[in-house]
């Protein structure tokens, strides 16, 4: 296990690298250029400067999160050729660095929802909340307006400049159903898969969050079957997942043990986090511990020890506690818990299996 911490960037986050090197643990930083518009190729100067300041703290810059595909590609419009043409730029002047994996997603518009960021827990700290029934009740036109007037649905995962164009793009999206978000997935990856193998990149696709259609957008990377689907358009070693416990594990019926049982190989790249999942599908994000949310963080754990998992993991959401005022989800001390319960976690599978200790 490659232990990581997910970092915006100087100025662009509550959180320094500074702090996250008093974390016991944590080799590596996972990274973005999180100012460059969607589409654009990262350019070598850029990268270099980001790489060396994270590697000056004595981390590793390996892992990337996200480079975001472009909606032409997922929508399969005509200008896509140009945007792939860049994607793949962007792979090979990553690789020049050092990077070895790449998480990318596929969802339609919008990244990770929720309708609550500090929702109170009973402990008095705050989490990321999903209230299934005010998704499910708001019309497309009306989660229109309520993004246009910047209301508190806009979340830090939904790109500004997408959300300028939101009505454009419900339009565009009524001709893609989920086959033809495939299909367009198999045309990227076609092309894709070949420049990141032939630069030693995995691209690791993060599942849909929630795992589940919204707003009448498709949603297709959602459980076991998807992994199928992605594996049979190419069988490539760079056509990779990121297994994420948390986004997965919301839908009750992916039992992340077995998910990670059948695919951690396939992941270079693991989120691990837990979520309180609610009989009416509601869900909170909880502490990393098993008993506080409803996965099997344990579980998922042993499985991994006992594939000698050796792949990059971060914690993932945390809750926010002490007071903390950081960006939803990415504070530093939740996440730091989360990192020394994995950790904990992963010490005492290594002292059981060297028979160290006996149970
Ligand atoms: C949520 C994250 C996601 C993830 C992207 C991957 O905080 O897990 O935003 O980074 O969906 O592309």
């Amino acid at each position: 296990m490659n232990m990581t911490f997910r970092w915006y960037g100087r100025g662009n986050d509550t959180v320094t690298l500074e702090h996250v090197k008093q974390i016991p643990g944590v080799k590596g930083i996972v990274w973005a250029l999180h100012h460059k518009p969607v589409g654009e190729v990262w350019e070598i100067e850029e990268i270099k400067a980001e790489t060396e300041y994270i590697q000056s703290h004595g981390f590793h810059a390996e892992v990337v999160e996200s480079v975001n595909v472009h909606e032409a590609i997922k929508l399969g419009s005509e200008e896509r050729g140009r945007y792939i043409e860049h994607y793949k730029q962007t792979i090979r002047n990553l690789s020049a660095f050092g990077v070895k994996v790449i998480c990318y997603n596929f969802m339609p518009i919008f990244d990770w929802t929720r309708t609550d960021m500090f929702r109170p827990l009973e402990d008095g700290s705050t989490a990321l909340f999903f209230e299934k029934a005010k998704v499910e009740s708001l019309e497309p036109q009306e989660l229109i307006r309520t993004v246009e007037d910047a209301s508190d649905l806009t979340l830090p995962g939904w790109e500004p400049e997408k959300m300028a164009q939101i009505k454009e793009l419900f339009e565009a999206y009524r001709a893609v159903d989920e086959e033809q978000l495939w299909t367009n997935l198999s045309f990227f990856l076609k092309e894709i898969l070949p420049v990141a193998e032939a630069h030693g990149i995995q691209m690791a696709i993060h599942p849909d969050d929630p795992p589940w259609p919204i707003f009448g957008l498709p949603r297709i990377i959602t459980g076991e079957a998807s992994y199928e689907k992605l594996r049979a358009i190419s069988d490539s070693p760079s056509n990779c997942i990121t297994l994420c416990t948390g986004s997965m594990g919301a839908n009750p019926a992916n039992d992340m043990v077995e998910i990670a049982k059948t695919y951690a190989g396939l992941a270079p790249f693991s989120h691990i986090r837990n979520v309180k999942i609610f009989e009416n599908g509601d869900f909170i994000e909880t502490s990393h511990l098993t008993k506080d949310g409803s996965i099997n963080i344990q579980g998922v754990m042993a499985e991994l020890h006992k594939q000698d998992y050796n792949g990059y993991v971060r914690p993932d959401h945390g809750r926010h506690i002490w007071g903390e005022q950081c960006r939803p989800g990415y504070g530093l001390y939740d996440r730091a818990l989360g990192i020394m319960y994995l950790n904990g976690l992963w010490d005492a599978y290594e002292s059981m299996a060297k028979k160290e200790v006996e149970l």
